[in-house]
């Protein structure tokens, strides 16, 4: 990791009951997946949540109410961030596989569609933020890729068990609008670099670097309360928005 500490919010993504029979423990709380992101701007275009299929999650109890499925590494950066109902000291109430939690239905801040699903990315970092990514593909080629895979693939799917609707119906929502790149910039440049699915790591941190540089100094928000604002504008709002409302948090590490 960097000699910089990154600050990321965190998006509390609410799993809809009734739960699964593996959360059955946790009936009765607020239960959240946290994903951590650099891009709370974009929130509006989310399809769904990225889990790591044979990643280790928990469920961390963070105060009186509520509950966030998240890494053990992220729940101890979260204690000594004052977030655990006993300080410093995450309780892991339920242990939990990212197998367990595909399919999940969620509730997320902002998102234009009003219930995403959890599904299977096979390239998420287990040292990284929460271990838990949520997806906009229209601004994102990770998530652009990774949703193109398995819409794109029955067997990759039936391999996750994941379900076609908690895919196919889900369709790339323009948010942001760059010059150069249009309104869904993600799969503009993924065409261009004729990446073809997730694997290609070369290709996608490339993809990263021209539409996180771009969208930031010449993006245009299309949607939500700062529509026609500069993406540079609209961010620290949305941020500090968010964070008022209690839908997210700030984390750092
Ligand atoms: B970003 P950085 Cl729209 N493993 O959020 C892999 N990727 C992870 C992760 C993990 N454990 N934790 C977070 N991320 C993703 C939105 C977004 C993001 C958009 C565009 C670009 C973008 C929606 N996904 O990131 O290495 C999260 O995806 C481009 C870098 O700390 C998070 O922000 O710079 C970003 O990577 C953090 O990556």
């Amino acid at each position: 990791e960097g000699v910089q500490p990154q600050d990321y919010t965190l998006i509390k993504m609410e799993v809809l009951s009734p739960f699964p029979a593996k959360l059955a423990p946790l009936e009765g709380r607020k239960v959240f997946l946290a994903a951590a992101t650099l891009r709370p701007e974009t929130m509006y275009g989310q399809t769904n949540a990225w889990v790591l299929p044979d990643g280790k999650y928990g469920a961390f109890e963070i105060n009186e109410t509520d509950v966030f499925i998240i890494t053990e590494r992220a729940a101890l950066n979260l204690a000594y961030q004052n977030f655990s109902k006993i300080p410093k000291k995450p309780t892991c109430l339920v242990a939990l596989t990212g197998h367990d939690l595909i399919g999940l239905p969620l509730k997320s801040p902002l998102s234009v569609n009003k219930v995403i699903y959890a599904l299977p990315m096979l390239t998420i970092l287990t040292d990284k933020g929460t271990g838990i990514v949520t997806s906009v593909p229209s601004d994102a080629p990770d998530d652009y890729m990774s949703l193109h895979d398995l819409k794109a693939k029955p067997a990759f799917r039936a391999k996750f068990g994941v379900k076609d609707e908690w895919v196919l119906p889900f369709e790339i929502v323009p948010i942001i609008n760059i010059p150069e790149f249009g309104d869904k910039s993600a799969e503009k440049v993924c065409n261009d670099l004729k990446i073809k699915s997730q694997n290609e790591k070369d290709k996608l941190a490339e993809a990263k670097r021209l539409t996180y540089l771009r969208g930031f100094t010449e993006g245009t928000m299309l949607v939500g309360e700062y529509a026609g604002r500069k993406v540079q504008e609209a961010k620290p709002l949305i941020r500090n928005k968010l964070i008022e409302t209690g839908e997210a948090i700030m984390y750092s590490e």
